[in-house]
Order: C-alpha cells, then structure tokens, then sequence
C-alpha cells in the first residue's frame, strides 16, 4: 500500500514514512479552476464509499487541498502531490495539471478502493510521499473504433475514465466508416435511420452474416454527455469524420453523393470499399454541413478529417470526376481528395481549430502545413510528413494498433492478424524526425472489426494501452521498459479493481 507503483511512472517520486488516511472526516478543499478536479476526486472517494465534501481551499477543516494556479516545472500539465500523515496537497498551474494530479492521488489508494463499492477491507491509506511530474507529450491518444461496432455511451464514458487514470489527454473517436454512421446530424435524417444499421458479420468471417441488425448511433445529447465527462477529465474528445472514402454507408444512404447513383447497402465485410464521394460540389456541401454539427458539439481545438485508405479508382472511371479535376486545374483525379479535404479545411480553419487526417493526406496534393498528421503507415511516413512541415501524432501500426494479437500462443482471441506484444509497445521509442514539423505526442488505436463488444475492447487495449501511457508520459531518460513491466502487476490489481477485461500477462484464459 505504501509502496505504490504508478503507471505512467512520474519524474519523481518519493516514499517517507507514515501514512494519512482517508475516513468519515475527510474533506477536501477547492476553489475556482481546482474545483473540477476536486469534484472528480470527491467521485473516486465516493465510490469507495467515503462521502468527502467539497469545501473552500481555506477552510481549517481541509485534508486533502486542491490548488490551481501554482504552474509546476514551467508545464501546463505539470503538478506536485504531496501526502503527509496530516495533509494531502495538490498544485499544479492548470485544470488539466491538477486532474493528472487526481489520477496520481487514485492510484496511491489502496488497489480496491477503485471498486465501486464501499471498501471492506479496512481503512483507506496512502504511504506518505512525494510526487513531482510533467508530461513529455501535449497529444497523449487513444482512439475507439465505434463505427465498425458501435459501443454504448456508458462504455465510452468508461473508456474516457480508464484514459483519465492513464494520464492520457486526448480521446479519438472514429465516428463514421463504411460499416456504420454513428453521429447524429439533423439536417441528414438519412445517416442515423439508413447509415447506422447493416447486417452483423458473424465473428471470425468476413462472409457470413448472422441475421441480426447492427449498429446504432449517438444523439446530439450523448455527444455533449461524452464530451463534458472528458472535459472534466482535463480529456479531449477528437471527433474523426472519415472522408472522401472510408463513406459506404453514407452513400447507402445518399446514393447521389457517389459516382455511381446506384443503391448500394451498408458495407457488411471488412476491409477497403471503393465506393467513394463524387468530386462534387453537393459531396462537399454535404461534408461542410456534417461538420457544421462536429463543429457545433465538439468544442475541442482538433477536427480529425480521416483521408485514409481513398481508392481513386472510381474516379479513374468516372468521366465526370475527370472532368471536375480538369476544370479545377489538377494534375490527376488522385488530387481530387486533397482539393476536397481543402475545402474542408477551410471551415475548420474559420472556426479556430486544427485539422487532423491520417498519413495519406499529405500525398497527391497534400495540405496546408498547420495540418496534424497521424502517422500510421510504415516508419518513414513521420518523418515524410514532419519534413513537409506538419506536426506529427506517432501512431504506427506495428505498435499502436491494439487490434493485434497479443501473442503467438494458442488461446488469443481472433484479431484481425499482426503481433504486437506489451514488451514492444513498452519498449517503443517514437521517432518522427526531424522537423521543421514537431512530433506532438503518441496514439494508440482501438479498430473493432474483430472487436463487437467493450469486454473485447478492454481485452485488446489492456494492458498495452498502460504501457502507451508510460511511453506518452514518461521522460526517455527516466523510462525504462524492464521497470515499467515489473510494475504492471500491481496496475492490474487496479484494473481488476475496476473490472476491466484485460488481458492477464501469462497469457489468454483457457476456452
Ligand atoms: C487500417 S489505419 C485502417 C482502418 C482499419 C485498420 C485495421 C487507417 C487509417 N485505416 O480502416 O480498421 O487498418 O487495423
């Protein structure tokens, strides 16, 4: 209990004697920008059943003291947390510096005390010790898939709350595929009755389908819900709409969007559809609108555009498609998506924010530098795009996609192939070059063709997704994977604590 191991490791992190503990009197005390960490806090305790009020920082009565506005090692996130037999104090500059501060204090607690139950095993301590830490990365990311499987809202509040014990700031949700449309957009009934549904793919194929419908989509109202449970994270909601490909199910919806017009039904199987939007100035108005409402509900400062995976051979075939890339002055119709993520640039641009698209969007075209780009193909796709002058989130697939196998022994459940282990994301160093674009932090990434439900996500994210964290978090001079894989153990213990599925470090469960 004193001796608790924490994940991500901070940059110091000191044990004394003695410990405080937590009880009936504990109160805690907030004013102004702390008071939203210290209602998050006011929860944790709550759900080990200890009821601390929420009083003004300088009421005599305080144990454990919130305070904001007092900036640690120059960071916005930077916080200092020390716990004295009397007195628990938290200090950081920021909102966000003492919500990672709160994550910190969570997991001084004993491991049971993250159950959602009153804890029976004796009083609540925390070892006497001191904590000082910063960030290394201002993106520290985890992306769910919720297009190819849809998840609950209660599952996304969860997985926003797993981040926050991570220290994670910024949760990606890739809201549109070919398989599913997952936003609400009242102009465009047609998404959430038409774009939302498809026949459900019987797990392990790609050809069979088991009859029942699949999907589901999130209200205006669930979108503000998800984002205001982050923002009192200090977490980041990234709405991703997937754009000009990655849009069967837009187009079973509005076929006149295609290069086609004909009916075409939500995509059932895995994999790339070529079915694409037209080059048209409906497609784009189309898109402006969508984003028109991502816009409105997503008040976060980055939009992510998606651009990946856009096959150009529709438009190859399509002799209007030409047409418009001629009297738009391209060299090819493989420029039409940079023209029409462009366009879509220019919106997000006028309303303050950055646009985010995977790799593929500095090619053919490319886009304005202040564009952040999600490096996710092979090893030299960073620094390509940090050289173009953008800056750069690492999210290669070797080691930050968690749809992987976990390892090459009998037992993992199917996944879509590849092997990434927790050794390697543990001992990943991110590189993506040198500039003049900055590398801005690490992602990993959640898809869920062979994930349908949360205890699948869960299984596949932990306990890789603790070992991003510390790459996300911890100084490279600090980090060390041997020392990061000997403290997962007591992590999971915490886990455990919160019921979250992982994967157990000697390997899958039998049956
Ligand atoms: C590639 S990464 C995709 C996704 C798939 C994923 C599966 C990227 C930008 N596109 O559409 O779900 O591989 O690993």
């Amino acid at each position: 209990m004193s001796d608790a191991e924490l994940i991500p490791l901070p940059l110091v992190h000191e044990r004394h004697s003695g410990t405080f503990t937590v009880d009936a009197g504990t109160t805690i005390g907030a004013d102004g920008d702390a008071r939203r960490a210290a209602w998050v806090l006011h929860d944790v305790l709550a759900g080990a059943g200890v009821r601390a009020p929420v009083v003004p920082a300088a009421d005599p009565g305080a144990s454990i003291v919130l305070r904001a506005g007092e900036p640690v090692r120059d960071h916005p996130e930077g916080y200092r947390l020390t716990v004295t037999t009397e007195r628990v104090v938290l200090e950081g500059g920021t909102e966000a510096a003492l919500a990672r501060a709160v994550q910190t204090f969570r997991q001084l607690l004993p491991p049971s005390a993250l159950r959602r139950a009153p804890v029976a095993d004796g009083p609540l301590t925390v070892g006497c010790c001191h904590v000082e830490d910063a960030p290394r990365f201002e993106w520290r990311g985890v992306h769910l898939d919720v297009a190819r499987h849809f998840m609950p809202v209660s599952f996304v509040l969860r997985f926003v709350d797993l981040a926050a014990l991570h220290r994670l700031n910024v949760v990606h949700l890739h809201l549109t595929d070919d398989q599913g449309w997952r936003l609400e957009v009242p102009s465009h009934p047609r998404l959430t009755e038409v774009a939302a549904w498809r026949a459900e793919t019987v797990v392990g194929r790609t050809d069979a389908f088991d009859g029942t419908p699949h999907g589901g989509y999130y209200t205006l109202d669930d979108l503000r819900e998800i984002v205001a449970y982050a923002a009192e994270r200090s977490i980041t909601v990234v709405p991703e709409i997937d754009l000009p490909g990655h849009v069967q199910a837009v187009l079973a919806a509005y076929p006149e969007l295609g290069n086609t017009g004909r009916p075409i039904e939500v995509r059932r199987t895995w994999g790339i559809s070529p079915h694409v939007l037209a080059p048209t100035d409906e497609a784009l108005a189309f898109a402006r609108d969508v984003l028109g409402t991502v816009l409105d509900v997503f008040p976060g400062p980055w939009v992510h555009l998606g651009g990946d995976e856009c096959p150009r051979t529709e438009w190859r075939e399509s002799p209007a498609a030409g047409a418009r890339a001629a009297e738009l002055g391209l060299g090819s119709v493989d420029e039409l998506q940079s023209w029409f993520l462009r366009g879509l640039h220019a919106d997000v641009t006028a309303s303050g924010r950055r646009v985010v698209g995977w790799d593929e969007v500095i090619d053919d075209g490319g886009m304005p530098a202040d564009t952040v780009v999600m490096a996710w193909q092979n090893g030299a796709r960073g620094p390509a795009a940090t050289a173009a002058g953008h800056d750069v989130v690492m999210c290669p697939q070797q080691v930050t996609y968690f749809d992987h196998y976990q390892s090459d022994g009998a037992g993992e459940p199917l996944a879509i192939g590849g092997l990434t282990t927790v050794e390697d994301v543990a001992a990943w160093e991110p590189d993506a070059g040198a500039g003049p674009g900055r590398l801005l932090g690490v992602q990993g990434q959640l898809w869920t063709e062979y994930l349908p439900t949360p205890a699948t996500v869960e299984y596949m994210a932990f306990p890789r997704l603790s070992a991003l964290a510390e790459v996300a978090w911890t100084a490279p001079a600090r980090r060390d994977a041997g020392d990061l894989l000997r403290r997962l153990p007591e992590h999971l213990r915490r886990l455990d604590a919160l019921d979250v599925n992982y994967r157990p470090l000697d390997g899958p469960l039998p049956g």
